[in-house]
């Protein structure tokens, strides 16, 4: 392991779990030392330093995927973690996601002018009557920096409204996120509408938020259900697969 940065060596010990150790550990190797400036920077959310570093390292001759692999994602990786572990909570997310969003102000027009293939499209809404963003917001946050391309409906979204964002953008996936155990039944509706519409098969449903358990998922035949922002790539990634070999099939 050749954590260079002091800082960030401190920060990687938060990282306690063998499977993301390496994982993790691994990009980090990959890391040079700016690129480990940028993600210890993204951590402590000094928003306008990951803007100034990451133009410096452009202008220096990295390509805008090299920063993102390994200096905005390696950061995001470290706080996704000490956010599901309850090291920071949800103030301090926010924060390293406002200094995501200043290094990805330089590198977003580099990556959309270089037609680089998304890993996937994700539709992602908080389903009808529920006002609650901010985890679905952290998801969309998480799956952007993981190379999907996700188009967010907001709150309050009727079943209506995710199937015509399947139509108008032909996701593999579409999210759903509650937090109110009145609105969670809202999650079921829009399954149900989708098999009316005879569009069941041709998507994958995930379902997630605070009251949202893997049990209620499978009782209202949700495909995938993801208990924070971390394991919502884990799972749209898995769905995406499924989904390709139920299309091989
Ligand atoms: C902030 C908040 C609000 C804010 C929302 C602001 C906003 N822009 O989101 C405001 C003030 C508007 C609000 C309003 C209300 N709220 Co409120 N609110 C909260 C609070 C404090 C935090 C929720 C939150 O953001 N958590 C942090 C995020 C990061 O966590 P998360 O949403 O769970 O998301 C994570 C995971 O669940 C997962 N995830 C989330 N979505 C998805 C989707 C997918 C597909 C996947 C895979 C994963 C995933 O990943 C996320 C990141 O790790 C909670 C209490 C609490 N401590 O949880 C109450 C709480 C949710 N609210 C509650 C209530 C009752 C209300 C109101 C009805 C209050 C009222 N009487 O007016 C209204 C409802 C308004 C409405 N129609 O929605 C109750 C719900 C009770 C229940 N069991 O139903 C709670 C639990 C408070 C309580 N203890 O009573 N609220």
């Amino acid at each position: 392991m050749a954590i260079k940065n002091k800082g960030l060596a401190l920060e990687f010990e938060y990282v306690t779990r063998p499977g993301e150790q390496k994982h993790i550990g691994e990009g980090l190797d990959q890391a040079d030392e700016c690129m480990q400036e940028i993600a210890y920077q993204l951590i402590i959310g000094a928003h306008t330093e990951v803007g100034r570093l990451t133009k410096n390292a452009l202008d220096d001759g990295y390509t805008a995927n090299h920063i993102l692999d390994n200096g905005l994602l390696n950061g995001m990786a470290i706080v996704g973690v000490k956010f599901r572990d309850n090291v920071i909570f949800v103030p301090e997310v926010l924060i390293s996601a406002r200094a995501m969003k200043a290094g990805m102000a330089f590198l977003e027009p580099i990556l959309s002018a270089s037609g680089i293939e998304p890993l996937g499209i994700v539709v992602m809404g908080t389903v009808k009557g529920d006002l609650h963003d901010i985890g679905k917001n952290l998801c969309i946050m998480m799956l952007r920096g993981a190379g999907f391309v996700v188009h967010d409906l907001g709150v309050d979204t009727s079943a209506e409204e995710f199937s015509d964002a399947f139509e108008e953008h032909s996701p593999q996936v579409i999210g759903m996120s509650a937090l109110l155990t009145t609105t969670m039944p809202n999650m079921g509706r829009t399954i149900s509408s989708f098999e009316d519409l005879g569009i069941r098969d041709e998507v994958r449903l995930m379902v997630g938020g605070a009251p949202v358990t893997q049990e209620f998922a499978d009782e209202m035949g949700a495909d995938g259900y993801g208990e924070n922002a971390v394991d919502c790539v884990d799972v749209t990634k898995n769905l995406i697969k499924m989904l390709e070999e139920l299309k091989a099939s």
